[in-house]
C-alpha cells in the first residue's frame, strides 16, 4: 500500500493529491493513509500535506530500496525482486542463502551498508552507510565451471559501460575485476561459485561502488588508491539511477554472454572499456610473478602478457599496473 500511494504521488508532482481520492482509489481509511504518509517522510520522501488539498511529492531521497530501484527498471530479470537491508555483513553471503532456499536468477540483494563487506582473497571491502551500492545478484548460467570466471569479465564491462553513461567520464576496466577512474578504484567485483557434483547451482555476482563519498570519508589506507562517482562528476549521484543502469547493461551482455556460451562475443566490448591492455603489468600468479606489457586478453577470459621469455596466460591473479 505504502509504495501504491508513493507511485500515486510520484505520477502527480505537480498537484496535491487529496486524502479522500487516495481513500477511494486504495480502499483504505484515512489513518491508515496517515500512517503511510509518516513512514515515507521518516524514509525521507518529502511530502509537503495541506489541509483541504491533499498532498504532494517534494522530493525524493537518495535510497537504494526495492520502490526506489523498480521505478523505471528497464530489465526482465535482473533486479525484478529486490532484498533490500539496511545493515548486512555481507551482501554476498545473503544472497548466496537465497540462492541455496532457491530463489530465481536475477534475484538482487542490495544494502545500504555492509559491515563486513569482502573483496577477493578474503580482503575487506570498506562499505560504509548510504554512500555506497552494495549489491549481489543471484545467476544460475548454464554453464562448464570453468568459465564462471569469464562472469566477472561480463559484470566488468557493463559496470564501467554503465558508469562511464552516469558520468559522462571514461571508466576503465584493471583486469579482472576492478573499475578505475584515472587509475583510482571506484568499484569492485567479487564473483562466487557455488556448485554439486561438478556443475554451477549459482554464482553470487557481489558489485561495491562509491557513489557519494568524499576524499575524507574513506579510511586513510585507501585514501590514496580509492574514488567515488561524485568525485569524478563533482554533485552527488542517485544510488537508484546507477543500479538501474547497471542491471540494464548486464542483463543484456549476460543474456549474450550465456547464449553465446563464450566470451569471445563480449571480448572486444571488453577491449574498449581496459585500461590494462598496451599497460607494463605484474602479476602475482599461483605459479609466481609474471611481468611485461599486457598485449591482449583471450577467448577465455586470461590475460595475455609479452615477457622476456615470451607470451605468458594469466588466468588468476592480482595484477599491479604501472
Ligand atoms: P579486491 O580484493 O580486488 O579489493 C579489495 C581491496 O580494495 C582492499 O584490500 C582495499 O585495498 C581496497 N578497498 C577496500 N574497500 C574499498 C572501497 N570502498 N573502494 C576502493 N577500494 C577499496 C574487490 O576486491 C571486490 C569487492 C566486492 C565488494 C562487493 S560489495 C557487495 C558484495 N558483498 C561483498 O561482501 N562484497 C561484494
Amino acid at each position: 500500500m505504502k509504495e501504491q500511494i508513493l507511485k500515486l504521488l510520484r505520477a502527480n508532482p505537480d498537484n496535491y493529491i487529496s486524502g479522500e481520492e487516495i481513500c477511494r482509489r486504495f480502499d483504505v481509511s484515512r489513518t491508515a493513509i496517515w500512517k503511510h504518509i509518516k513512514d515515507l517522510q521518516e524514509e525521507g520522501y518529502q511530502i509537503d500535506a495541506v489541509r483541504n488539498k491533499g498532498y504532494r511529492l517534494v522530493s525524493i531521497p537518495d535510497l537504494v530500496t526495492a520502490a526506489e530501484i523498480l521505478e523505471g527498471l528497464q530489465t526482465k530479470r535482473m533486479g525484478q525482486h529486490i532484498v533490500h537491508l539496511k545493515v548486512v555483513d555481507s551482501t554476498n553471503v545473503v544472497a548466496a542463502k537465497l540462492a541455496d532456499e532457491g530463489e530465481p536468477e536475477g534475484t538482487l540483494v542490495i544494502s545500504d551498508q555492509q559491515t563486513g563487506g569482502k573483496g577477493r582473497r578474503g580482503r575487506p571491502w570498506f562499505s560504509p552507510p548510504g554512500t555506497g551500492i552494495w549489491m549481489s545478484l543471484v545467476l544460475r548460467p548454464q554453464l562448464p565451471m570453468a568459465h564462471a570466471p569469464q562472469l566477472t569479465l561480463v559484470a566488468a564491462v557493463a559496470v564501467s559501460q554503465a558508469l562511464t553513461e552516469v558520468t559522462g567520464s571514461q571508466a576503465g576496466i584493471k583486469w579482472p575485476n576492478d573499475i578505475l577512474f584515472d587509475d583510482r578504484k571506484c568499484c569492485g567485483i567479487l564473483t562466487e561459485m557455488n556448485m554439486e557434483s561438478e556443475e554451477i547451482t549459482s554464482v553470487i555476482l557481489g558489485i561495491g561502488i562509491n557513489v557519494n563519498q568524499v576524499r575524507s570519508d574513506f579510511p586513510e589506507e585507501i585514501q590514496g588508491i580509492a574514488t567515488s562517482l561524485r568525485e569524478i562528476t563533482g554533485h552527488p549521484i542517485p544510488r537508484a539511477s546507477v543500479v538501474q543502469r547497471i542491471l540494464e547493461k548486464f542483463e543484456t551482455l549476460y543474456d549474450q554472454y550465456v547464449e553465446n556460451g563464450s566470451f569471445a562475443c563480449i571480448r572486444d566490448q571488453w577491449k574498449k572499456q581496459s585500461i590494462t591492455l598496451g599497460r607494463h603489468v605484474s602479476a602475482a600468479t599461483s605459479r609466481g610473478i609474471i611481468t611485461g606489457v599486457a598485449v591482449d586478453i583471450d577467448e577465455m577470459g586470461a590475460l595475455v602478457v609479452e615477457t622476456e621469455q615470451g607470451q605468458q596466460k594469466v588466468y588468476s591473479a592480482d595484477i599491479q599496473v604501472s
